[in-house]
């Protein structure tokens, strides 16, 4: 079995190592820009995030194609370049739903408890109690309620928030109301007071955080975007808190990362900003779980996580 391995932001070393561990029949080798296609492996399966079409040209044997990542908007751009009979993989969970639960808690916890207020006041010395918010007006949406959306939901339901969901096909969560489809989005907003985000980035969810929907929202409502930069139309965002439309935001991931030093989020305090860290990859879980679908594959068992092109997640 040939594994042809690839990650612009990983040192590709312990990424061998642990799937040689795990696979010890395997061969493998790391595409390297500019190689030339008599050098590289006739791939069983590619390993890869963010792979150049370049690495999928001539490779006729490919069984299967592993998404470094739950997200599959930036591989699935490469088009006809990636084969359409072949299975794309993307990573299920893998340690990153607990990750997104712990991320999303504490976002919405800091600006519901206002810790945000007190660290202001604490720089400033200012010992000040303020009055809590009234958690029955504080229902929290999450927008999608996948893998990672579901964790965050189940999460917060140990904080007593009223909380509520909105996929593309309809759910039914014990404790959570739930929306579906595009005609009951407004319905969702309109009662939503701090939005998440953790959609995939698809052609019908590109730009879904436009004015027109985040203007919905009542009064003094929260974003948290844990998802992808080109959900959000980030000057609307920065229009509707300068109008005090929205009260603030959390943002994990942006249009163009890593954020540009000049861009106006970084003067805006009651943004908040971490470099796309919400859920990271983890080898070690990541490893064991590709390496128990390449087995299952090679039994000639079904998988979970194979991406559904049409939908584009
Ligand atoms: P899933 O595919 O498991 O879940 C996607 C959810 O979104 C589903 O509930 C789906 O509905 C819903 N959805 C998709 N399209 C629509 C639509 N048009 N209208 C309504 N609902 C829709 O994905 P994951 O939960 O695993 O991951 C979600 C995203 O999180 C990834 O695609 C990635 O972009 C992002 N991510 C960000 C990370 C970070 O560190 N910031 C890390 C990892 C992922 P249905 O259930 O009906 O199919
Ligand atoms: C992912 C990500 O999609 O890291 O896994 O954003």
């Amino acid at each position: 079995m040939q594994i042809l391995f690839y990650s612009p932001d990983k040192k590709p070393e312990p990424w061998l190592s642990g799937l040689s561990q795990a696979l010890p029949e395997a061969s493998l080798q790391v595409w390297q820009d500019g190689m030339e296609m008599e050098n590289v492996l006739p791939a069983d399966y590619i390993v890869a995030w963010q792979p150049p079409a370049a690495m999928l040209a001539g490779q006729a044997n490919l069984k299967a194609v592993f998404n470094l990542g739950a997200g599959v908007d930036a591989i699935l751009q490469l088009g006809a370049a990636l084969p359409p009979n072949v299975p794309l993989v993307r990573l299920d969970d893998a340690g990153m739903a607990v990750q997104m639960a712990e991320y999303v808690s504490y976002a919405l916890l800091r600006h519901f408890r206002r810790f945000d207020v007190y660290e202001a006041q604490r720089r400033a010395g200012i010992w000040q109690p303020l009055a809590p918010h009234d958690k029955q007006n504080f229902t929290v949406g999450i927008l999608g309620l996948g893998v990672l959306g579901g964790r965050i939901a189940a999460a917060l339901q140990h904080f007593d928030f009223p909380l509520r969901g909105w996929s593309r096909s309809r759910k039914e969560v014990p404790g959570m109301t739930c929306f579906a489809g595009d005609d009951e989005l407004d319905d969702f907003l309109q009662g939503t007071q701090v939005l998440v985000c953790i959609l995939p980035l698809t052609a019908d969810t590109t730009h879904i955080l436009s004015r027109s929907r985040l203007e919905k929202l009542p009064k003094g409502a929260y974003l948290i975007n844990v998802a992808r930069g080109a959900h959000l139309a980030e000057s609307d965002l920065l229009a509707l808190i300068k109008s005090e439309h929205l009260a603030g935001a959390t943002l994990d991931v942006f249009r163009t990362e890593p954020l540009p030093p000049q861009h106006p989020f970084w003067q805006e305090p009651r943004i908040a900003i971490t470099p796309h860290i919400a859920a990271m990859t983890l080898r070690e879980e990541s490893i064991r779980q590709i390496a128990e679908k390449i087995r299952a594959l090679e039994r000639g068992e079904p998988i979970a996580g194979i991406v559904d092109r049409s939908k584009g997640y």
